[in-house]
């Protein structure tokens, strides 16, 4: 009897909600917005504060839109008494931590804006974390702050 009634209760929860569990990340996501750039400007930036409330580190490793070709993380490095930016692999939220991207130091780079970009109030965004889970994030353009 009691084997009858586990097999009832494993039919009741449809696959799909396993599926999005297991793949939605539990890193969130504040104060999300994409800086606004010049028509002219074929990239722009886009800066949030992400949170790990889980026992372990979580890294961001990449992440994609529709308003860009591409999407990398970046920092920015003073490097002979020069401001750069360089690209990295992955970017770690410590276990119950938290890292800020902001102008001036870290952020995540849309490359190769599209027309769709120039019309649009907010962007889309997906980012892709080293558990291989996925946080889509509605950000929107605004002036760098
Ligand atoms: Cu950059």
């Amino acid at each position: 009897m009691k084997n009858w009634i586990m097999i009832v209760s494993l039919f009741l929860i449809p696959a799909s909600a396993w599926c999005q569990a297991s793949n939605a990340s539990k890193i969130q996501a504040e104060g999300a917005y994409v800086a606004a750039v010049p028509a002219t400007d074929d990239n722009t930036a886009a800066y949030f504060t992400l949170k790990n409330p889980t026992d372990q580190a979580i890294s961001l490793v990449g992440g994609n839109s529709s308003v860009a070709k591409k999407v990398e993380i970046h920092n920015h490095i003073h490097k002979d008494g020069q401001m750069k930016m360089v690209h990295l692999e992955s970017l770690e939220i410590p276990a119950h931590g938290e890292v800020k991207l902001a102008p001036m130091g870290l952020h995540v780079m849309l490359i190769g804006l599209k027309d769709s970009f120039r019309k649009a109030k907010s962007v889309e965004l997906t980012l892709k974390f080293s558990d291989k889970t996925q946080l889509k994030i509605k950000a929107p353009i605004k002036a760098e702050e």
